[in-house]
């Protein structure tokens, strides 16, 4: 094993508690949605058994209605903020968040059930899969088809320029009386340039606020959350994370269930492909369902379509453009966004993250194009051996940004080294 593959398996081992991996231990001492399905993938060859204990874990997070929360507070932590009593949130088993994050649980049980080849695993799975997905369908969407979320922090890339004019149509004062809090995430002076700024979190403190205030009732929230955004990210994983429950279901003899996921899959890309594609800009672009309009920025989120082979033939060849044009001009492969507000070392308005390079680097494979893939992956290789499993890095001078010794740069760089 070569030195920074055995230091990968070393971080993701001391970032390790019972059963789940804290993203960093720095900043996110809990266990974290999205971050612990790309551990599990990461896991899946280097420690296959704890790659599946990591998805049951979060699994066993899974609330009675079937939303698997953005974080579970298994265990008592200092130094994040909003903990849960703040949340006052969860189920009989753990404290959690009140929102959840993309469903990239999905794709991520199917690598680790395709890598390990555990039927029991997958028969495990599927129900809890199934019902997971199957809340997106009946609480989170308006049209049965594109899924909404309703937080900045639900989405993964909770600073996006994307966000901005949703955050402007409400004053915090408007949904909440309590605005007083302490942030907990830039202790250290050097992080402060690096993080969503004070306006943004005043604004994620109010509607976690308000989601407290009405019992997380998903009905009050639809009718009151200034923020109910289809994120075009989380609908890209959508997406595939129904084609990749039909194909589990087809594995284990089931059908009828293939056939039912496989066409959620069709109906969910064709919404997509209907209203969250930007044929100007050359990528899909979110939705603000309150202030009906689509939130037209060049965000990388948008190019994460190829991950659910949302784009047609003729729309590949725009977001290649696009691609092409506005994001791999840069030293480092692929700027979280770029345009006017774009800040090259500020979490996701600029900074490289290799989670969504392993997102867009397999979607793009799905489309043939392996020069952008390899180009894509082979920069994320690059920043990760020099600077090490930083989680994020300035995508001009490739300098390590944010917390150091990070999960799921660990576990991917494992998964591109296998
Ligand atoms: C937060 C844990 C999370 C990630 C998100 C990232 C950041 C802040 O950290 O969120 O407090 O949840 O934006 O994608 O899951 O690593």
């Amino acid at each position: 094993m070569t030195d920074r593959r055995e230091e990968a398996v070393d971080v993701l081992r001391q970032n390790r508690h019972e059963g789940y991996t804290i993203p960093s231990a720095t900043l996110y001492p809990y266990q974290w949605n999205w971050d612990s399905a790309f551990v599990a993938v990461g896991l899946a060859h280097a420690d296959p058994a704890a790659a599946k204990r990591e998805l049951r874990t979060l699994l066993d997070a899974m609330w009675p209605n079937g939303m698997v929360p953005q974080i579970a507070f298994w265990a008592d932590a200092e130094g994040y903020f909003p903990g849960p009593e703040e949340w006052d949130a969860g189920t009989d088993e753990v404290q959690t968040s009140g929102i959840t994050q993309p469903p990239m649980l999905v794709p991520a049980a199917r690598h680790v059930y395709e890598t390990t080849g555990d039927d029991a695993f997958r028969d495990e799975l599927l129900p809890l899969l199934d019902r997971h997905l199957s809340w997106w369908v009946d609480e989170r969407s308006f049209d049965g088809d594109t899924v909404y979320v309703r937080h900045p922090w639900a989405t993964g890339m909770d600073d996006s320029p994307a966000w901005v004019p949703v955050l402007e149509s409400f004053a915090p004062e408007e949904i909440t009386d309590d605005l007083d809090y302490v942030r907990e995430d830039r202790k250290s002076a050097d992080l402060s340039e690096q993080r969503p700024t004070d306006w943004d979190y005043d604004r994620y403190v109010a509607l976690v606020r308000q989601g407290k205030a009405l019992d997380w009732d998903e009905a009050r929230l639809r009718e009151e959350c200034p923020f109910l955004v289809e994120d075009a990210l989380t609908n890209a994983i959508f997406v595939r994370a129904c084609d990749d429950l039909a194909a589990l279901y087809a594995s284990a003899g089931d059908q009828r269930k293939a056939d039912e996921w496989r066409r959620q899959a069709e109906h969910s890309r064709a919404g997509m492909r209907e209203r969250l594609w930007d044929e100007e800009l050359g990528t899909f672009v979110s939705y603000d369902r309150v202030g009906d309009r689509p939130l037209r920025v060049n965000s990388v989120a948008g190019l994460i379509g190829v991950f659910g082979e949302v784009p047609t033939n003729e729309q590949f060849a725009r977001l290649r453009e696009n691609l092409r044009e506005n994001f791999l001009t840069y030293d480092y492969a692929c700027p979280s966004y770029v345009g006017p507000e774009m800040d090259y070392d500020r979490y996701w308005r600029g900074p490289v993250w290799t989670n969504v390079n392993w997102l867009l680097a397999d979607g793009l494979r799905r489309y043939g194009a392996v020069d952008l893939a390899d180009r894509i992956e082979g920069d994320s290789l690059e920043l990760l051996e020099r600077e090490g499993f930083r989680e994020y890095f300035n995508p001009e001078t490739g300098a390590g940004r944010g917390s150091d010794r990070f999960s799921w740069s660990a576990a991917l760089y494992l998964d591109w080294t296998t």
